[in-house]
C-alpha cells in the first residue's frame, strides 16, 4: 500500500500480505477467515463431509467439460474426483481427472485472487488503483457506455471474445444487441476459422455444425491424420486420447503432422515434423499428388464436386518438389503419405488449432484438407469423415439463452447492401461483411479482436471508446503486445472483469473481482448417452471470495443501470435459469440439491444407430450448386475481409510474413523458426500457471530445442536463453527435445502468472519478458484474407542469456 492509502500493482500481487492490508482498509475480515466460514453454507456439522456438484471448466470457459465431486470437509473443500455418473472421459464408472481438474482446489484459494473491485487513480500502466465500492463502478460503467452512445454511438463500445466463453456468447452478446452494438471481438485465432473454412467447402447446416472431417467412428478407420491437433493436451479427459489409443490398439495406422512430437505423435507411425506455418504448401502438394497420380474417387468428383477440373488443372503447379523446400519435408515423404491417404480407406483428419486458426494461410490449409477428404470418397462413410453415430435424443430437454439478435440495429447501410443488421458497422470484420449471416456466424456479427484493438490507434474507419474484458487478457492472448499497450492506453475506457489481477488491469480504469465457477450456482449442462442423460448444475462450493461477483450476474446489474432490465430478467439471474430450463420437467430447485447431479436413465431402449451414410444431398445442401467446393463460388472472386483484395476461388500458399523459403535475407541473421501450442496439459490459455501443484511442473518458460542447434550455440539444457526476432525479444529457459526439427523451436504462450507459493515469479509482456507474441509479425495486410486468422509463426534467433532468471 502506498503512503495515500493506494494499492500498487506490486503489493496487490503480494497475495496474502496485499489481501490483508486491503482487509484492514475495509474492515472486513483476511481471506483466511474467508475461506472456512464461506463454504458451509448448509451448515454441515465439523467433521462431516459433503459432497457437491461443480462441472471442471480448466479447459476453457467455452463449456461445461468433466463433470466433478467435490467433498467439503468442516466448510472447507478437500478433495475432488470425476463424477462416475456423468460419462466423461471413457463414459459411465470414469473417475478420472487430468492434471489441472485435481487442482481445481487450488483456484479457488488462490492468494492472487482479485477481492474488490478497484479504480485507477494513476496513470494508465502505472498500476496504482484504489478499493471502490460495486455501486460506484457500476455507476461509472454505466453512464459512460450511456454518455459514448449518445456521443459516439453503441457501435463505439466493443467486448473481447477471444473465444465462444458461454457467458460472453449468450449474455454478452444479449447485451451488445440491446445497446446496439455488433462489435463482438473474436479472437480471429480461436476455432471460427476452421469452421468457416468447413462451411464454405464441404459445407453443413449452420457455423457450428460446419461438417467435420474428423472420423466419428474411430474403431472403423484405417487411417487417422492428425494435422496440428493436440487433444493429449487440450482434452485430455474428455475421451479423445483415450479413444485414439484404443484405436491404435486394434490396429489404427495414424500419421501426425507436427513440428514437435507431442505426447500422441509419439504412438504415430509416421511423425512429419512440418515447418511451423507451411502446412497450406503441404496440404497443397498432397492434393495435387492424389489428383495427378489418379487416386480419387471418379464417381464422387463427378457427381458431387464443383469445378474439379479447375481445381485439377491448378494443382499441377504444386508438387511434393515445389512444397519440399518450403516445409522441410523430404520430397519422398510427401509422396509417401499422399498416396496413403489417396489408397487407404477408410481415412479420416483431425484438423487442429494449430493448422486452421493461426496461420496466414489458415483458410487455404483446412480446405485443401477437406478437399483431400472429399476427393478421396472419405467423407459420410463409416470410419471416415463427419459419420459418427447417432446417438437417441437427450432426455433433458432445456433451452439456451436467446440472444435477441432481431435487437440490433439495422443501419441504412446494411439496408441497401443486404447485410445482416449492424455489419456495416463493425469496426473490423473477422470476416467479410457481405459473408456475414445468421448462417455463417456462431452468434452474430464478429470483429476481429486486434482488428477492434487497432482501431483505437488508427481511428480507421472510427476508434474503439470503451473495452470490455471479461476473461481475456490482451496483452497474451493476440500480437503484438507493444502495439496493443499502445491501444490500451489512448482507449478512452477500459474494464476488466477477472478471477486475477492479469497483465492487462494496470490499463483498466475500473478493475473488477470475478468469482470463479465454483462460487456460484449459475452454469448448468448436460451429457447424453446411450444409457441416458446427465444434468447438472454447479452447486456452489464456497460464498463468492472477497466481493467477488459472477461473471454472469455484471451483465445483469449493468443492464438494470443503464435501463435495459426489462430485457435482463429485471436483474434476477434464478429467473433467467428457469427461462432455460422451462419445459425441461427439472426445476431449479431439483437441480441445485442434486448434489451428484441429476440422470435421466434411458428406459425406452433406443440405442445409437449409424447416420445415414453418403447423404451428399443433405450435406451439400448448404453450397453452390449443392456440390464439394473444389472451384469455390461461394467466396471466390469477392471482397476479402479488409475491402482491399479478392479471395481466390482456388488454393493460394502465401506462407509467413518471414520464413526460411519464403524470406531468405532475413533468414541469414534469424535462422530458426518459432512457434508454440496453445493447449497445454498444465494450464489453460495463459492461466493457472499460479497453481503450485502445476507450475512445480513447468516452473519456467520453456522452449524446446533440439540439442544439435542448442550445442551450435553453446546452449545448456536449463540455460536460460534470449530468442530476438525481427519484432522483439524474450527470454525463456532452453529444454533439449530430441522429436523436433534442428531449425524448429517451441514454446507456450502466457507467463504473466507469478507463482507466490513457489516464490516464481511472472514475466512481463514486452522486450525482455516471456510472452511470446511479442516475437511475431503483426502486420494487417498478412493476415488471412477470408477469416483474418494470424500466423503465430517467425523467424528468430537465440543465444545464451546470462543472468535471466534475475
Ligand atoms: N489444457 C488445455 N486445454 C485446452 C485449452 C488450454 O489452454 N489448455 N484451450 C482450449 C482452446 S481455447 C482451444 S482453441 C483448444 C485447442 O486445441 P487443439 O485444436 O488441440 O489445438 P492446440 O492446442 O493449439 O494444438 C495444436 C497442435 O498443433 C501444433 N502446432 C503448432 N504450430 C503448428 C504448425 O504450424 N503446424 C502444425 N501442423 N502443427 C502446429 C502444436 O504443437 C499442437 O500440438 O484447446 C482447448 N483445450
Ligand atoms: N501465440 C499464441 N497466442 C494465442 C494462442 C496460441 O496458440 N498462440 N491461442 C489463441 C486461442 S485458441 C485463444 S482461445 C486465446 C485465449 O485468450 P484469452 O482467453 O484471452 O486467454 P488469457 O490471455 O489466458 O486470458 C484469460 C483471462 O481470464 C481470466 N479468468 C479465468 N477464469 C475466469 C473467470 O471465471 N471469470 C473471469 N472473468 N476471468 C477469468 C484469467 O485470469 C485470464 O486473465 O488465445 C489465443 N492466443
Ligand atoms: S480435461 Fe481436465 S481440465 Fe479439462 S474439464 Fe476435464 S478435468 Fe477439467
Ligand atoms: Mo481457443
Amino acid at each position: 500500500m502506498t503512503q495515500e492509502g493506494k494499492l500498487t500493482r506490486r503489493t496487490f500481487l503480494q497475495g496474502t500480505a496485499a489481501l490483508g492490508a486491503m482487509a484492514a482498509l475495509s474492515g472486513c475480515a483476511s481471506q483466511e477467515a474467508l475461506k472456512p466460514s464461506s463454504a458451509g453454507e448448509a451448515g454441515v456439522a465439523s467433521g462431516e463431509v459433503e459432497v457437491r456438484h461443480a462441472w471442471c471448466q480448466m479447459c476453457g470457459p467455452a463449456r461445461t467439460h468433466c463433470s466433478t465431486l467435490c467433498y467439503i470437509k468442516d466448510g472447507r473443500w478437500t478433495n475432488v474426483e470425476g463424477n462416475p455418473e456423468a460419462g466423461n472421459n471413457w463414459g459411465r464408472g470414469s473417475r478420472s481427472l487430468c492434471a489441472k481438474g485435481n487442482a481445481a482446489m487450488a483456484v479457488l484459494y488462490a492468494p492472487g485472487r482479485i477481492l474488490y473491485p478497484m479504480k485507477r487513480v494513476g496513470e494508465k500502466g502505472e498500476g496504482k488503483f484504489e478499493r471502490c465500492s460495486w455501486d460506484e463502478a457500476m455507476d461509472a460503467i454505466a453512464s459512460k457506455l450511456l454518455e459514448q452512445k449518445e456521443q459516439y454511438g453503441a457501435k463505439s463500445y466493443g467486448v473481447l471474445s477471444p473465444q465462444f466463453y458461454a457467458v460472453l456468447g449468450t449474455m454478452g452478446r444479449r447485451f451488445l444487441n440491446v445497446h446496439g452494438s455488433p462489435n463482438y471481438m473474436h479472437s480471429a485465432i480461436c476455432n471460427s476459422q476452421r469452421m468457416f473454412s468447413r462451411l464454405v467447402t464441404i459445407g453443413g447446416p449452420k457455423h457450428a455444425q460446419a461438417t467435420d472431417t474428423a472420423p466419428g467412428q474411430l474403431g472403423k478407420t484405417k487411417l487417422l491424420v492428425v494435422w496440428g491437433y493436440n487433444s493429449e493436451n487440450s482434452a485430455i479427459n474428455q475421451g479423445n486420447p483415450y479413444a485414439r489409443l484404443n484405436a491404435i490398439e486394434k490396429g489404427l495406422k495414424v500419421i501426425d503432422i507436427r513440428p514437435m512430437q507431442d505426447g500422441l505423435a509419439s504412438k504415430a507411425d509416421i511423425w512429419v515434423p512440418v515447418r511451423p506455418g507451411t502446412d497450406g504448401a503441404l496440404a497443397m502438394a498432397i492434393l495435387s499428388v492424389i489428383i495427378g497420380e489418379d487416386l480419387y474417387d471418379h464417381d464422387f468428383v463427378e457427381n458431387w464436386c464443383n469445378g474439379f477440373d479447375k481445381l485439377a488443372e491448378h494443382m499441377k503447379q504444386y508438387t511434393p518438389e515445389w512444397a519440399s523446400p518450403i516445409t522441410g519435408i523430404p520430397v519422398e515423404q510427401i509422396y509417401e503419405i499422399a498416396r496413403l491417404m489417396g489408397t487407404v480407406k477408410p481415412m479420416g483428419i483431425n484438423i487442429g488449432n494449430g493448422i486452421g486458426d493461426q496461420q496466414n494461410d489458415g483458410h487455404w490449409t483446412v480446405a485443401c484438407a477437406c478437399l483431400i477428404e472429399a476427393i478421396t470418397g472419405n467423407l459420410g462413410i463409416a470410419g471416415g469423415g463427419s459419420a459418427g453415430m447417432v446417438a437417441p435424443p437427450s432426455l433433458v430437454k432445456t433451452k439456451g439463452i436467446d440472444v435477441l439478435s432481431d435487437r440490433l440495429p439495422k443501419s441504412k447501410e446494411d439496408e441497401e447492401k443486404g447485410y445482416m443488421a449492424g455489419v456495416a458497422d463493425l469496426v473490423g470484420p473477422e470476416t467479410p461483411r457481405w459473408f456475414q449471416t445468421m448462417e455463417t456466424q456462431e452468434s452474430g456479427p464478429t470483429t476481429a479482436y486486434y482488428k477492434g484493438l487497432m482501431s483505437i490507434l488508427t481511428e480507421d474507419p472510427y476508434p474503439l471508446r470503451c473495452i470490455f474484458g471479461q476473461s481475456s487478457n490482451p496483452l497474451s492472448a493476440t500480437r503484438s503486445p507493444k502495439k496493443v499497450e499502445e491501444a490500451l492506453k489512448k482507449l478512452d475506457f477500459y474494464v476488466v472483469m477477472d478471477t486475477q489481477w492479469n497483465s492487462s488491469c494496470d490499463y483498466a480504469d475500473y478493475v473488477l473481482p470475478a468469482c470463479t465457477n465454483y462460487e456460484s450456482s449459475y452454469q448448468f449442462g448436460t451429457k447424453n448417452s446411450a444409457a441416458g442423460t446427465f444434468v447438472a448444475i454447479n452447486q456452489k462450493i464456497a460464498e463468492p471470495m472477497g466481493e467477488s461477483r459472477s461473471d454472469w450476474e455484471y451483465y445483469l446489474d449493468l443492464a438494470v443501470r443503464m435501463g435495459y432490465g426489462e430485457d435482463f430478467w429485471n436483474g434476477d439471474m434464478d429467473a433467467c435459469l428457469r427461462e432455460q430450463l422451462d419445459g425441461s420437467g427439472i426445476t431449479l430447485e431439483e437441480l441445485r440439491a442434486a448434489n451428484k447431479g441429476i440422470f435421466v436413465e434411458r428406459t425406452d431402449g433406443a440405442k445409437p444407430t449409424e447416420p445415414v451414410y453418403q447423404d451428399y444431398a443433405k450435406m451439400f445442401a448448404s453450397l453452390p450448386n449443392g456440390k464439394v467446393q473444389c472451384y469455390n463460388e461461394w467466396i471466390g472472386n469477392k471482397p476479402n475481409c479488409d475491402d482491399t483484395g479478392e479471395i481466390s476461388p482456388l488454393p493460394v500458399y502465401h506462407g509467413p510474413a518471414e520464413s526460411i523459403a519464403g524470406t531468405p535475407d532475413i533468414a541469414k541473421e534469424y535462422p530458426l523458426i518459432i512457434s508454440d501450442v496453445h493447449a497445454y496439459r498444465l494450464c489453460n490459455h495463459s492461466y493457472y500457471v499460479d497453481v503450485p501443484y502445476l507450475r512445480e511442473l513447468q516452473p519456467y518458460p520453456w522452449v524446446k530445442i533440439n540439442p544439435s542447434t542448442a550445442k551450435q550455440y553453446g546452449i545448456e539444457d536449463g540455460d536460460w536463453v534470449k530468442i530476438e526476432s525481427r519484432h522483439g525479444w524474450v527470454k525463456m529457459v532452453a529444454r533439449y527435445l530430441e522429436s523436433i526439427a534442428p531449425d524448429v523451436l517451441m514454446s507456450r504462450r502466457g507467463w504473466w502468472q507469478p507463482c507466490e507459493e513457489l516464490d516464481l515469479p511472472g514475466y512481463e509482456h514486452l522486450d525482455g519478458g516471456s510472452e511470446i507474441n511479442v516475437l511475431y509479425d503483426a502486420e494487417l495486410k498478412n493476415f488471412d484474407p477470408f477469416n483474418s486468422a494470424m500466423s503465430k509463426q517467425t523467424l528468430v534467433k537465440i543465444s545464451k542469456l546470462e543472468g535471466g532468471d534475475e
